[in-house]
C-alpha cells in the first residue's frame, strides 16, 4: 500500500518512464538482465558516495486470487514479477543512514537510534520503518548508505512497497551479518508498513516477494505461513494491465475493510466461539447467523468464505492442467470483489471486461487491494502480443485512458546480486 502523496507520486513516475517504457515491455525473470540492473545501480552508487557496495534485489508482485484474504488468515496465490526494487548498500563506521532515492532523486537521513513509528508520508518511511523493525525485534544494525532504485510501477497495486521493505530489509540484515531467515524478514517488512507507515495490510506481498520462484505462484496458507509452489504453465502469460488509475481512497478504504472483517468475526464470535478469523467461518454458518450482520458485513464475509475457496480450487484447476476451469473462478473472484468487497471501480471493470472476450484468454480479474490499479490476465503466450494490442486499443476507447499493458512471467524472490571477481574486482563489503 502505498500512502505517498500525489506530486511524490507523479515524480517517481517520470522517474519510471525515463528508465523504463513500460507498455510493451516483457518484464520476465531475466537473471542476465538483473546483472546489467545490479551493475548499473552499483556504478550509480559508486559515483554518489565514492566506495564499493553490495546489491540486492526484491521484487514485486501479482495476486492469481486470493484478494483481501490474507488478513482474514485465509489462502492467497500470488507470483514474484519481474519489477524489482533494488538496494545497493556500503556500511558506515557510525549509526546514520543516508539514503537516496535514484526515482525521487532526493536523499534523506535517519539515525539508527531516533527511529519512532510515526509515518511522514515520504518514501524514506519504508526503508526507515524496516530499519525501525529489524532493531525493534533485536537484530543491531550498521549505519550504512544506501542507494535505492525501483522499477515497480506506483500506485499499480503491484507492490512497490513489498519490493522496497524486503530489498532494504535484505540489505541492512547482510551488512551487518545477520543471515537472512526469509520468513522472518517477511514478517517484519508487514510490521514496518502496519505499524511506521500505518497501512494495515496482510502479510501476501512481503512474504511472496521473499519467497518468490521463478516460473511459479506460491499457495500460501497465511495463517501458518505454510507454501506450496505451483508451475504455472510454460504456454501462459501473466498479462498485467494497469488501468492508470490511481484511486487516493485506497489506504483508508483499505483500513475500513479490514476492520469490518474484525467487527464481522467478533459478532459471529458470539455465536460461533471457536473462531479466530473468517478463515474459520463456513458459508453455512454465515447464512445461518446472517441476522447478526449488516448488509454490508454480509457480503464482506462472504466474500472472503467464498474466496478462500475459490484459491485452493485454483490451485488444483492449475496443478491438475485444467486450464478450463480458470476463467469462471477469475471471472467469479472479480464479481465478488466488486459487488460484495466493493474494492473494484469502473476502470477495473471496463479492462476486466474486454480482457475476457479477447483470444487466448484463460481468465482475467482485478489484481492486489483495488480502487484502480491493475488486472491480471492468464493469457496464452502465442496470443499475448495480440491481446496486449487489442485490450489497450479498446481500453483507451472506452475510458479515454491509455493502458501499460506487461507481458509477465513468475520471477524469483528477493536476491543478492553475485558479482564475478573478474566482473567487478573492487566490490566487497
Ligand atoms: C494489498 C495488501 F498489501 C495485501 O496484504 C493484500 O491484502 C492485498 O492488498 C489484497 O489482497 O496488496
Amino acid at each position: 500500500m502505498e500512502q505517498l502523496s500525489k506530486s511524490v507520486y507523479t515524480l517517481a513516475s517520470r522517474g519510471l518512464a525515463a528508465s523504463r517504457r513500460a507498455t510493451h515491455d516483457c518484464v520476465n525473470y531475466d537473471p542476465k538482465s538483473f546483472m546489467n540492473d545490479a551493475r548499473a545501480v552499483l556504478a550509480k552508487f559508486r559515483a554518489r558516495f565514492d566506495s564499493p557496495a553490495a546489491v540486492y534485489r526484491a521484487p514485486g508482485r501479482v495476486n492469481l486470487i486470493g484478494e483481501h484474504t490474507d488478513y482474514n488468515d485465509g489462502f492467497v496465490l500470488p507470483a514474484a514479477i519481474g519489477f524489482s526494487c533494488w538496494v545497493a548498500i556500503a556500511p558506515r563506521e557510525d549509526r546514520k543512514l543516508v539514503v537516496y532515492s535514484q526515482n525521487f532523486d532526493e536523499t534523506r537521513e535517519a539515525n539508527l537510534d531516533g527511529l519512532s513509528p510515526r509515518a511522514r508520508k515520504v518514501w524514506v518511511d519504508y526503508p526507515s520503518g524496516v530499519a525501525w523493525a529489524l532493531e525493534q525485534a533485536g537484530y543491531r544494525l550498521r549505519g550504512a548508505n544506501l542507494y535505492i532504485f525501483g522499477n515497480v510501477p506506483l500506485g499499480a497495486g503491484l507492490s512497490s512497497s513489498a519490493a522496497i521493505e524486503v530489498a532494504t530489509g535484505y540489505a541492512l540484515l547482510t551488512a551487518a551479518n545477520h543471515p537472512i531467515d526469509r520468513r522472518r524478514l517477511a514478517l517484519l517488512c508487514q510490521r514496518a508498513e502496519n505499524e511506521f507507515v500505518g497501512a494495515r495490510t496482510g502479510i501476501m506481498d512481503q512474504f511472496v516477494s521473499c519467497h518468490g520462484r521463478a516460473g511459479q505462484a506460491l499457495l500460501l496458507d497465511c495463517r501458518s505461513l505454510d507454501f506450496r509452489v505451483l508451475p504455472l504453465p510454460a504456454e501462459m502469460k501473466l498479462v498485467i494491465c494497469n488501468t492508470m488509475v490511481r484511486h487516493e481512497l485506497g489506504a483508508s478504504e483499505y483500513n475500513t475493510r479490514r476492520s469490518e472483517c474484525e467487527e464481522a468475526v467478533r459478532r459471529l464470535g458470539e455465536i460461533l466461539p471457536g473462531i479466530r478469523a473468517l478463515r474459520d467461518v463456513t458459508l453455512s454458518q454465515l447464512q445461518q447467523h446472517r441476522a447478526r450482520l449488516s448488509d454490508v458485513l454480509f457480503r464482506r464475509c462472504r466474500h472472503i468464505i467464498t474466496e478462500n475457496d475459490r484459491v485452493c480450487k485454483t490451485a488444483d484447476a492449475l496443478e491438475n492442467g485444467n486450464t478450463a476451469s480458470l476463467g469462471p473462478l477469475l471471472a467469479e473472484s472479480h464479481r465478488s470483489l466488486r459487488d460484495d468487497y466493493e474494492v473494484s471501480c469502473r476502470e477495473l471493470d471496463v479492462m476486466v471486461e474486454i480482457a475476457s472476450r479477447q483470444p487466448g484468454v484463460y481468465g482475467a480479474r482485478m489484481t492486489g487491494g483495488g480502487f484502480g490499479g491493475c488486472t491480471i490476465n492468464l493469457v496464452r503466450a502465442a496470443e499475448a502480443l495480440e491481446f496486449q494490442r487489442r485490450v489497450s486499443a479498446e481500453y483507451t476507447a472506452a475510458t479515454g485512458r491509455q493502458p501499460d499493458i506487461y507481458i509477465c512471467e513468475a520471477s524469483q524472490g528477493a536476491e543478492a546480486a553475485v558479482f564475478p571477481a573478474e566482473d567487478v574486482p573492487s566490490v566487497s563489503i
